[in-house]
């Protein structure tokens, strides 16, 4: 039973999760979607409760919190979260709230605490979100126990940790499993972020992720990216061409010698995984395709790895390479906002200015990324004209973009029905 009584503006919503149920149940696969879903303030609230309110995102790395007490906040919307690291190398991940009246508790990005200290009375937690002291104002009947922080899921695998704000969030044990094995070569637990950009774009979450999901517009827009990125998905991507394939094969014959996992797998839309190649010659998103970084990842012995490709709808796309990684999330801001961060990985005994430059790690998907700002952006405002209307997806080119929608559709078609008013 959700205790905020929520009733009035649920009712305020009632109307719009029909039209969306509908407008998703008559929507055609091969067209964009409807202008609502792009730039409708109650569509947002929508997609904040049934898709970033419900399934599982993608938060964060583990060595962004490699000790006890190192704490990293995120906003899921309105839900700020913090995610610590407790006794034991345990991961826990709360509502930043306090439960006293309510206060964020960390204010900072990321940081490292003995106890969680609320900033306005000194409430103080345990860092498993037992609540410890609450002065001696409270009565002599206080109970303590009562007030723990809440909970949300979380769970790691390969580094990646995943939070979802779900009591009972969907299964994703597979595609973890799966994750753990192909990030096993990279040795996640001793990487570190070398750089990290937050860039806010004037879109809707949703043109962020088509953008992402197709490289139709790779060679009118990203000269840096093209000189090591394949602009081929894959060996299914319906143009790739001979002399494409028989790369692949060389490669994945090297990638087996290294025992490096490389075969494409999928979880339903929500999850795939496949390492690529680069373009002959190049090892690297760098400026030259060569490698960024000097100390190479994991147990990797060759910088020239392609790059493993791990999608997590519906807010993450991540490139790992021989010498680095870079991994981007995605987080809703407003319904024409959204908050793309980068960070780039290395070894965690890379040294800055002997074994790689910073400036030179980030500059192709720095590049990339404020290239991809600006087609959201025009994206947007064209959408937001009175004469748009749903667009056809290329088959040959954005079948990525199609299985984005596809599942983006499956989830709020299914999450609006199964939401309970009481959980809403
Ligand atoms: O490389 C990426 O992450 C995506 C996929 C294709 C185009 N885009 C830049
Ligand atoms: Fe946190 Fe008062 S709101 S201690
Ligand atoms: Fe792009």
């Amino acid at each position: 039973m959700d205790i905020n009584a929520h009733l009035a503006l649920d009712d305020d919503l009632a109307p719009a999760r029909e039209a969306t149920s509908a407008m998703l149940a008559s929507r055609a696969r091969n067209l964009s979607l409807p202008q609502p879903f792009y730039n409708d303030a109650r569509l947002f609230a929508l997609d904040m409760q049934e898709i970033f309110g419900k399934e599982w995102l993608f938060a964060g790395i583990t060595c962004e919190i490699p000790a006890k007490g190192n704490y990293m906040t995120l906003e899921v919307g309105d839900n700020p979260v913090i995610i610590v690291r407790g006794d034991k190398g345990v991961i826990h991940a709360f509502h930043n709230v306090c439960r006293h009246r309510g206060s964020r508790l960390c204010v900072s990005e990321k940081g490292k605490v003995a106890k969680l200290v609320c900033p306005y009375h000194q409430w103080t937690y345990e860092l498993d979100g037992r609540l410890l002291f609450a002065g001696s104002d409270m009565g002599t009947d206080f109970d303590l126990g009562q007030y723990g922080l809440k909970p949300v899921q979380v769970k790691t695998a390969g580094g990646f940790i995943f939070v979802s704000l779900a009591e009972q969030p969907p299964a994703i044990d597979d595609f973890l499993v799966t994750l753990e094995h192909y990030l096993e070569p990279y040795d996640m637990a001793n990487v570190k972020v070398a750089v990290e950009s937050h860039i806010v774009e004037q879109a809707n979450w949703k043109l962020v992720l088509e953008n992402n999901r197709e490289c139709y517009h790779c060679n009118g827009a990203h000269p840096e990216l093209l000189n090591s990125l394949q602009e081929f998905d894959d060996t299914d991507d319906p143009r790739a061409t001979p002399a494409y394939k028989s790369l692949v094969a060389r490669k994945q014959a090297d990638w087996d010698g290294d025992k490096v996992p490389w075969q494409l797998r999928r979880f339903g839309k929500r999850n795939r995984l496949t390492r690529t190649p680069l373009l002959e010659g190049t090892v690297s998103m760098t400026p030259n395709g060569q490698p960024g970084c000097k100390k190479l990842m994991g147990r990797l012995q060759s910088p020239d790895m392609g790059s493993l490709r791990i999608l997590h709808l519906p807010n993450s796309w991540n490139h790992f390479m021989g010498d680095h990684a870079v991994v981007f999330r995605v987080l809703p801001l407003g319904p024409q906002q959204t908050v793309v961060t980068t960070k780039w990985l290395v070894h965690k005994d890379a040294v800055e200015g002997v074994d790689y430059d910073p400036e030179q790690l980030r500059r192709v998907w720095d590049a990339t990324n404020a290239q991809d700002k600006r087609l959201a952006e025009e994206n947007q405002r064209g959408i937001n004209s009175k004469a748009y209307e749903p667009g056809p997806y290329s088959e040959t080119y954005e079948f990525g973009v199609i299985d984005f929608i596809d599942w983006y559709s499956e989830r709020m078609q299914e999450n609006l029905e199964h939401s309970a008013p009481s959980l809403r």
